[in-house]
């Protein structure tokens, strides 16, 4: 698929069932990407069946997986349709939570037409219970949407960084476009003018678009907000606006000539600027996590390499539907609990207007909609807003791992001074456990480090409450002289902890 990303207004992160018409939100019940509370419980793969291109991005290094869904400097192993059946079947048979299925590359997954669609065609034979999503630059999109309607591939990113062939031209050095190079101008004008007339093919057939843009600080940021306009106007469901990645060791044009990346607080006013700040209006994802060629496993975690070749190639794998079938209903259930908990709990940001203070709140979670890690074991934390009753997720930011067992749990003090800098904005922490050392690190950096085992949403909404509460300046009661959100939400944490219990 197409390249990396990462809320404010009043929209939440991705899309919540809330308010959706109920075929749409059938169809995005149990996709990661394209629900912010679905990536939570279930996990995609991608198999990297798509060899060739037929444009240049200028933050593209051929030698490495397409960058417009994958973090740049990254290869994979390209697999057959065949192979990339057998491994669909063995992960989805080892990952019950395993639900969608994406065609992101190496290289443009419709320059290579018909390699990927008979590898959806094949999953779609054996696999009837997973969810088909492709990711494309869109150059080729119109030639394939009857192909893809019948196939029932219900999901398709375009990537789509500008709608001004003069910023374009800025963006592609080349087109290859009907057997013929294009350049300039003139190439970026064919591809917008494609990009565009796919999406308008697809939105028509009810198949659900969400459109990745690249971020580019000084080429194209200013200009995303009015193409998130215009996507949103021809009907795309989803925008996901991702950082450039641009390091010199990759070897692209922007990173050889020092273009830039763009902060994540440039990142997240782009993005809350397309939302609605500035009249776009737009759905925005902000849980991207730029994911590989060959991704297996839930957003945010890596479990391609459980799953060599040896693993699938060594005789017919058994698809396992009854199994998988019984592990969604179980999830199901969870999160049914898990959103009745949120309604007792008055927690929403969906059409609630944003507290006057809010705070920013990091959490370290394995999934499951649990804060249950350990804060050195979290390779990466999500981000979220928070003030009484309200939260909603901003972001998720990386880091390197520095602990590898409770014995070097303090050890690497630059590592830490990198993750509690990568915090610097947060008020608190909340984690499974916590050593000494960074403890000590984030209180003396101003921030908060909060062990427990609870539910992200009760728990991130209880910590916002307490926060704004040692405002000196706010008032502790709710509307309608509702009781104090410190000991409402007291009660209801010591009810969900007894719902943990019973379920683990
Ligand atoms: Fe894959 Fe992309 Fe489908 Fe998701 S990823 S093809 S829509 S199933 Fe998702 Fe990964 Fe971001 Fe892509 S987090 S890089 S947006
Ligand atoms: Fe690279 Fe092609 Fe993907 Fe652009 S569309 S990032 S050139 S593989």
């Amino acid at each position: 698929m197409a390249p990396a990303g990462g809320c404010a207004s009043t929209k939440g992160c991705g899309s919540s069932a809330t308010g959706l018409d109920p075929e749409i939100a059938e169809k995005i019940a149990n996709h990661p990407c394209y629900s912010q509370e679905a990536h939570q419980y279930y996990a995609r793969m991608h198999v990297p069946v798509a060899p060739g291109c037929n444009i240049q991005c200028n933050y593209c290094n051929r030698k490495y997986d397409c960058s417009n869904e994958s973090r740049p400097g990254v290869t994979s192993r390209l697999l057959s349709p065949e192979e990339a059946l057998a491994k669909v079947k063995r992960v989805a048979s080892e990952i019950k939570q395993m639900s969608v299925l994406g065609v992101a590359g190496p290289g443009e997954p419709l320059a290579n037409a018909g390699r990927t669609l008979r590898t959806m065609e094949l999953v779609a034979r054996d696999c009837p219970d997973i969810k088909l999503c492709v990711s494309t630059n869109g150059l080729t999109l119109l030639d394939h949407v009857d192909r893809i309607e019948q196939l029932g591939i219900d999901h398709v990113t375009i990537t789509i960084n500008m709608t001004d062939p003069e910023i374009g031209a800025r963006i592609y050095p080349w087109v290859l476009y009907r057997g013929k190079r294009h350049t300039g101008r003139e190439a970026s004008k064919i591809l917008s003018d494609r990009q565009l007339a796919g999406l308008a093919a697809l939105t028509e057939r009810k198949i659900l678009c969400k459109v990745n843009s690249v971020m580019i600080p000084g080429v194209n940021d200013d200009h995303l907000v009015e193409v998130s306009r215009t996507v949103r106007g021809m009907g795309a469901f989803l925008h996901n606006v991702m950082p450039l990645v641009s390091a010199p060791e990759h070897g692209t044009h922007y990173g050889l000539t020092g273009q830039r990346g763009p902060t994540p607080t440039e990142l997240q006013a782009l993005q809350d600027r397309c939302a609605g700040d500035d009249g776009a209006e737009m759905n925005m994802m902000r849980h991207c996590r730029q994911c590989r060629a060959d991704a297996v496993g839930l957003l945010g975690e890596d479990r391609s390499e459980e799953f060599g070749p040896e693993t699938y190639l060594n005789g017919e794998v058994t698809y396992d539907l009854a199994g998988r079938q019984q592990a969604h209903a179980a999830i199901e259930r969870w999160r049914t609990d898990v959103r009745a908990t949120r309604e007792e709990l008055r927690i929403s940001a969906d059409g609630i207007a944003k507290p006057a203070r809010t705070v920013l709140i990091a959490v370290a979670t394995k999934g499951g909609g649990v804060v249950n890690q350990h804060f050195g074991h979290a390779e990466e934390f999500w981000v979220y807003e928070a003030g009484e009753n309200w939260a909603r997720l901003v972001g998720t930011r990386s880091v390197a791992r520095y602990c590898e067992g409770p014995s070097e749990c303090d050890a690497d003090e630059s590592v830490l001074d990198k993750t509690v800098r990568l915090l610097s904005d947060c008020a608190a922490v909340l984690c499974g456990k916590i050593g000494n050392g960074p403890r000590e690190a984030l209180t003396a950096a101003g921030i908060d480090a909060v062990e427990c085992y609870d539910l992200i949403d009760s728990a991130v909404a209880a910590q916002g409450a307490r926060l704004a509460a040692a405002t000196p300046s706010q008032s502790l009661t709710g509307p309608g002289g509702s009781p104090e959100p410190g000991q409402e939400l007291a009660v209801a944490r010591s009810m969900i902890a007894s719902r943990l219990a019973a379920e683990v």
